[in-house]
């Protein structure tokens, strides 16, 4: 991208930037506004793709707070939300082992019900993480699971509880139904809980990503998201779009399937992997 500056910011070298950020998802109003951003800068000897770094960061840099989870609430209770195969069960999985990491003991809740492997491929990141897995029989109400774990977690004093959930299309309003159920049962349980609701989102699936946080967001009031897949081709654009709409914190993003592949969100790396930073 850095070389489209080379000539310096002229209507070509614009032209070249909007077609590069429509391809990597930044979608067409973000990028409009990057663009103009661009326009409007003076960049007097500046190089442009220093402007163009700046502006994403100025956007980004406040979104970049990490996940909190609070000593002094016991159990601190996150709830993993997501269509189909973003990656929920993973993170989950990742994230009990980053927390088990920091010596905190960790219930999870294997609240997708539907599908018989989901309970397994959780029950061996437990394993891994030291996590103990609450799950109930296939077609069990997800509710009553959740349920389970946080009784199970606050009879021995667990410090968190990471709910794992189905994958569900924001369209079905049956399924967010079920997700909003989950949400009440575990807030009668803490008035305080989910203290943490994680959207999990696909990089890959560019702007309907953007769709996803919007219906999620306006039906849970998602407190943090975690991009996944940004290993792929996907530049990962779209965060940007998401961003601008909904002002969401992003708390991690994965590169990858395995234990390791899960990292803090930090702006200026995710800056980078977009424009690069050669010389403009
Ligand atoms: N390349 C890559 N693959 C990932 C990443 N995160 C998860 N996956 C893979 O994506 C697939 C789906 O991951 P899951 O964690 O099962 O996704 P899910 O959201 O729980 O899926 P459902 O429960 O079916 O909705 C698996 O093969 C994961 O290994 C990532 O960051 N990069
Ligand atoms: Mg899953």
């Amino acid at each position: 991208m850095p070389n489209l500056f080379a000539r310096g910011i002229d209507d070509d070298a614009l032209e070249a930037l909007e077609t590069e950020l429509l391809l990597a998802d930044v979608g067409v109003e973000a990028t409009r506004s990057l663009v103009d951003a661009l326009q409007r800068t003076p960049t007097n000897g500046k190089r442009a793709v220093d402007v163009l770094r700046t502006t994403i960061l100025e956007l980004l840099d406040p979104l970049a707070v990490p996940l909190a989870v609070s000593s002094d609430t016991k159990p601190f209770v996150i709830l993993a939300v997501g269509v189909n195969g973003t990656g929920k069960t993973t993170t989950v999985g990742k994230l009990a082992h980053r927390l088990a990491a920091e010596r905190r003991s960790v219930v999870i809740a294997a609240a997708d019900t539907y599908r018989a492997a989901a309970v397994e491929q959780l029950a061996e990141w437990g394993r891994r993480a030291g996590a103990t897995v609450v799950s109930q029989a296939d077609g069990a109400d997800p509710a009553a699971v959740v349920h389970d774990a946080l009784a199970a977690a606050r009879a021995r004093g667990a410090d968190v509880v990471l709910a794992d959930t189905a994958g569900r299309l924001h369209t079905d309003a049956g399924l967010m139904d079920e997700l909003a159920k989950i949400r009440r049962v575990i807030s009668r349980f803490d008035p305080g809980a989910p203290h943490e609701t994680l959207l999990v989102l696909d990089a890959s699936q560019g702007q309907n990503a953007l769709v996803q946080a919007e219906r999620f967001h306006a039906r849970l009031g998602v407190t943090g998201l975690v991009i996944t897949k940004l290993d792929g081709t996907a530049k990962g654009g779209i965060v940007i779009a998401i961003a601008r709409k909904l002002r969401l914190p992003i708390r991690f993003v994965a590169i990858g399937e395995a234990i390791e592949d899960f990292e803090v969100f930090s702006a200026s790396e995710f800056a980078h992997a977009l424009i690069g930073d050669s010389p403009a």
